[in-house]
């Protein structure tokens, strides 16, 4: 471990210690009580320092909450919970009573998903183990858990692909994790919002200023979503017939391309059947031809798709370096890595650190302050630096690496940072946060 960073592990483990909830870990101490997909995968990534058991009860636990359809629900919840600390609890949802894909589980669920980071998570565990006593408890998790993650993924690329583009449909902005994206402000404002219940926002309670979040507009498309996809009873045909909002996600696609990579080495270490194994590769195989057929030449990114409007979403955000995390030829790889570095990313020299901000500040609708509009998220600078790692960018990963290093150090465990002044934003104490930061330090 560096020096520079001393006592930085020991306090990650403190906030993971402090969200961890019995065999799971909440997303954040207030502001989120739940259980959530995709920190919970880099969460399971960061506690796989610190032993195999524990990491694997994180997705396992997840898991349980998978429904019949093969699909890992966006939030388990958590049932001691206080009464609207959330603003969607699981009455809200009514995921078991709408659909009975959803009923068999211990602890209800909501009925939208997240970005696949979990076979890799899976897969970290056992290399991290690997070699250690704890290698057969990891291999035995491994075991029981591929049929789960093959499920998920196959539900990824049936359900939420029936073109067969590669590519991942998503039904919500929640869906992308990147939820006030500009990528989705199009796709947003072709959704008419009808009558809605007045609600009321304890996530602005937990946060120092109301820009930080989502805006009242964006919070009311949410919602009538939500409510759009309960009167279809979560059904998937229905939803694709009739859903206002339906988007073909570069950035999910990509981390399913890297996650199904992951799943290949899983099924071989557990001995699954050689036909699986060539599923997965035909599945790799259409997502990088779906990730390189929306690259966009002007702008130099892939571009996320409106199927309501048959139109690419033009906007430069992170999402549009998706095939360096899916993996891609050594062009696209070199013309991205090019504009990642330049101006318009994380080489504007205003930033406090050389780190990619969230949506490029060169465009109109970055704003430094306000979510997935602008703000650093250590979580995607982590993928980002795997994806280097596995390019042979050894440099550049180890720049970036100490440079997030030096963001944590100033600025705690925040949810996402201000890129110009290094400022901590949203939640402190942010498991996900906390947990890339262990990864990064063992
Ligand atoms: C909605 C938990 C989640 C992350 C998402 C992030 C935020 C939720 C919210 O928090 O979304 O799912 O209420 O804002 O956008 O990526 O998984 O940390």
């Amino acid at each position: 471990m560096s020096d520079s960073f001393a006592g930085m592990f020991e306090e990650a483990v403190r906030v993971l210690r402090r969200n961890d909830m019995g065999g799971w870990t909440r997303a954040a101490p207030e502001l989120y009580p739940h259980q959530w997909s995709w920190d919970s995968a880099f969460i399971a990534i960061g506690l796989a320092r610190l032993g195999a058991r524990r990491a694997a009860s994180e997705l396992t636990t997840l898991l349980d909450g998978q429904w019949t359809t093969g699909k890992i629900p966006h939030i388990v919840f958590n049932p001691k919970a206080p009464p609207g600390s959330y603003l969607l609890g699981p009455e809200h949802w009514a995921s078991a009573s709408l659909s009975r894909s959803a009923s068999g589980t211990p602890r209800p669920t909501s009925a939208l998903c997240q970005p696949p980071v979990h076979a890799i998570a899976a897969l970290r565990i056992f290399e991290v183990a690997r070699g250690t006593a704890d290698e057969d408890e990891a291999r035995s998790f491994l075991s029981g858990g591929y049929a789960n993650l093959l499920a998920w993924h196959r539900y990824l690329a049936t359900a939420r692909d029936p073109e067969g583009s590669g590519l991942v449909t998503i039904y919500h902005p929640w869906e992308s994790g990147t939820d006030n994206s500009p990528r989705w402000d199009e796709a947003l404002a072709n959704v008419k919002v009808g009558e809605l219940s007045p609600y009321a926002r304890p996530d602005l309670g937990f946060v120092d200023e109301p820009s930080e979040r989502p805006t009242a507009e964006e919070y009311d498309r949410y919602l009538w979503l939500v409510d759009l996809l309960k009167r279809s009873r979560y059904d998937e045909g229905r939803i694709y017939r009739s859903h206002p909002f339906l988007v073909k996600d570069v950035l999910f696609s990509a981390i399913l391309v890297a996650a199904n990579e992951a799943l290949v080495e899983i099924s071989r270490i557990v001995g699954a059947r050689e036909r699986d194994v060539e599923m997965i590769g035909r599945w790799i195989e259409r997502g990088r031809r779906g990730l390189d057929a929306c690259y966009d030449g002007d702008l130099g990114l892939c571009l996320d798709r409106d199927l309501r409007s048959d139109e690419p979403l033009r906007v430069r955000t992170i999402a549009g370096f998706a095939p360096l995390i899916s993996g891609c030829t050594d062009t696209l790889r070199e013309k991205l890595l090019l504009l990642l570095y330049s101006g318009t990313f994380a080489g504007d020299d205003r930033l406090r650190w050389p780190l990619p901000p969230s949506t490029s500040p060169r465009e109109a609708r970055f704003h430094p302050r306000a979510y997935w509009r602008g703000p650093v998220w250590p979580v995607i600078s982590w993928l980002l630096w795997r994806s280097l790692k596995l390019a042979g960018e050894e440099g550049r990963a180890a720049d970036l690496r100490r440079s997030s290093l030096e963001q944590l150090a100033a600025g705690g465990f925040a949810e996402y940072f201000e890129p110009f002044t290094g400022e901590p934003l949203g939640s402190d104490d942010q498991s996900w946060t906390a947990a890339v930061a262990l990864d990064w330090l063992a």
